[in-house]
């Protein structure tokens, strides 16, 4: 049926148990992230790979690899041609629209409110919506709350910030909030920002610190402001036909190996964002701390009537009113 089948591989080696020599078929699970392996989705990648090869009898071979056009990996899983994606659930909300509800700026306080509403029927009843745009859902992850970074220009309030071009991510949620604050969002992927901002084609992007660091993201910008201005899911999804086709036993390993994967993730950002600002103030980019982060709710905030008449009044103070 799909590509995946094609890769069970009969085990090289055979093996010799109680006396019978027997050969066991290996299904290989091919997993991408975007960032370094020595990120916040490339240690949860490898948490993953431990847990699901160990759970699964060593019957599920998972295999990393890195792929920063967090689209396109998303595409090539609901396509089928590659098993299992993480990393920003940025590009998500093109599939599965109603996860563009946990982009609305401001709408989480903080990593502890953020994780309990995706820890809470809000996240199940969101992952139990995938099967039918073709993704399953194994785990909600993170990327952290997203700050702005600028080249040359300097943003001393919200105000400076009109006519600027900011990259977003491809996230209608994120480019309606930037534009109301008067900013021209140039959404791009991931993988386009690095030349995008060398060779200075946007005066600045946003992203939470975990991806700035693992990124150097700091050498190619002079200000890094904390606005914390939105919180950045991440997301860990499978193929459905290729989970469908996997023994109980595999599929209870990609679920273990799912909860692993995001407890490495969410201790990754915790290091990075207790450690990660001072590594960055050191390497040398101006770090601002935002004292009136009110004025960049204030600077979005015409865009919230839209947000409520997409997501419902009551789904965003459900999410907001979380203990
Ligand atoms: O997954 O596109 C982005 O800015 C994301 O935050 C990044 O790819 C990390």
């Amino acid at each position: 049926k799909l590509a995946h089948t094609t890769k069970t591989a009969v085990l090289a080696g055979m093996v010799l148990a109680g006396g019978i020599l027997t050969a066991s078929a290996q299904t290989t699970l091919t997993v991408t992230h975007s960032s370094p392996a020595d990120s916040h989705f490339g240690l949860a990648a490898a948490a993953f790979k431990k847990v699901a090869e160990e759970k699964s009898g060593g019957t599920l071979n998972v295999v990393i690899q890195r792929m920063d056009n967090e689209r396109e990996a998303l595409e090539s899983v609901q396509f089928g041609s590659q098993e299992c994606a993480m990393g920003s659930a940025g590009p998500l909300g093109n599939f599965v629209a109603e996860t563009r509800v946990l982009d609305v700026p401001f709408l989480f306080d903080s990593y502890d409110h953020a994780r309990g509403v995706l820890d809470s029927d809000v996240g199940q009843e969101l992952l139990a919506l995938f099967p039918a745009r073709g993704l399953y859902g194994v785990a909600w992850m993170e990327n952290g709350f997203r700050n702005l970074t600028t080249g040359s220009k300097a943003v001393n309030s919200p105000e400076d910030l009109r006519g600027m071009k900011i990259r977003t991510m491809e996230n209608q949620v994120h480019m309606q909030a930037w534009q109301a604050a008067g900013v021209l969002p140039t959404p791009m992927a991931f993988s386009e920002l690095p030349s995008a901002l060398q060779q200075g084609t946007v005066d600045g992007q946003e992203n939470p610190i975990p991806v700035i660091l693992s990124n150097n993201l700091d050498m190619m910008q002079k200000h890094l402001y904390l606005t914390r201005h939105v919180y950045s899911p991440g997301i860990f999804v499978c193929n459905p036909d290729f989970i469908a086709g996997l023994t109980d036993e595999q599929k209870a390993a990609v679920e273990e190996g799912g909860k692993a994967a995001s407890a490495a993730n969410r201790a990754r950002v915790e290091q990075d964002e207790s450690a990660g600002i001072e590594t960055l103030r050191t390497r040398g980019i101006e770090v601002v701390e935002i004292s009136d982060r009110d004025a960049y709710r204030e600077a979005m905030a015409s865009a919230n009537a839209g947000f409520e008449t997409q997501f419902g009044a009551e789904l965003l103070q459900r999410i907001r009113d979380w203990k």
